[in-house]
């Protein structure tokens, strides 16, 4: 046993070394109190609450005011492509259940370091601010853009490992039509079909897909919706921490 500690002491600290200076954060997974399950809302349905299958404007106009709203071809379709709560803090053995609103959505998890933060895994998306703090989607440097959902993507962790590889969009076709990227994947749904939303926006009587699972391991997870345009020009991911007694060892 002795023996096999040294050992690890030292791959720690060969790894440790040249990734040092990237460590600014810390361990982000105790920002919030852990529960013991979790619900996110995954996409927001732009479905009016008292009439659903009855989009209403995202916003003024350019957002569009009828026809396909919240759609590929709406301005405004970029506000509905985030996570409510962006972040949620499970005990280990706690189950998140996230809902599906609106169209078009994968859903993808992967574990980062415990120093992973949202802006910084944000700028190998799209460079620049948060597209979900814009409320102009004139500010918003890859609204709509295809030369950015179709590009190749290398995205890090705070670390500096490699999480996510978006390959270029070539086929348009699966699996290039995704976000896919298996190595480190821990479960996806969504691919070739996307996910259901349902007609209802999010709240008691909603009626969007349910995507659960189950952590069983502590750390910090990356949750991601695997639309090109979601993901890559919106930021469309969240994250969860998972805590206990001994956190895992890991990252
Ligand atoms: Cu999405």
């Amino acid at each position: 046993m002795r023996i096999r500690y040294a050992l690890a002491l030292a791959v720690t600290a060969a790894v440790m070394v040249p990734v040092a200076g990237r460590a600014q954060h810390g361990d982000l997974t105790h920002g919030q109190q852990a529960v013991e399950n979790a619900n996110v809302d995954f996409g927001v349905s732009p479905n009016s609450p008292n009439a659903p299958n009855n989009p209403v404007p995202i916003g003024p106009p350019p957002c569009l005011q009828a026809g396909a709203i919240g759609g590929p071809g709406d301005p405004c379709s970029y506000k509905l492509h985030h996570l409510t709560p962006e972040e949620v803090t499970v005990f280990k053995d706690g189950q998140v259940t996230f809902q599906i609103h609106g169209g078009g959505h994968g859903f993808a998890l992967y574990e980062v370091s415990k120093n992973t933060t949202r802006d910084d895994l944000g700028q190998f998306l799209c460079p620049g601010t948060d597209p979900s703090t814009l409320v102009d989607p004139g500010l918003h440097t890859c609204n709509l853009s295809a030369t950015n959902a179709n590009a190749q993507h290398v995205i890090l962790d705070g670390k500096g490992d490699v999480v996510i590889v978006a390959e270029q969009n070539v086929t348009n076709a699966h699996p290039d039509n995704r976000v896919w990227s298996e190595p480190g994947r821990l479960m996806s749904v969504g691919g070739r079909q996307f996910l259901n939303g349902g007609t209802i926006p999010a709240g008691p009587t909603s009626d969007g897909q349910l995507v659960t699972y189950r952590f069983l391991k502590t750390g910090r997870y990356l949750v991601i919706c695997m639309n090109r345009t979601h993901f890559l020009n919106d930021w469309m991911f969240g994250f969860v921490n998972v805590t206990g007694d001994g956190d895992d060892e890991g990252h």
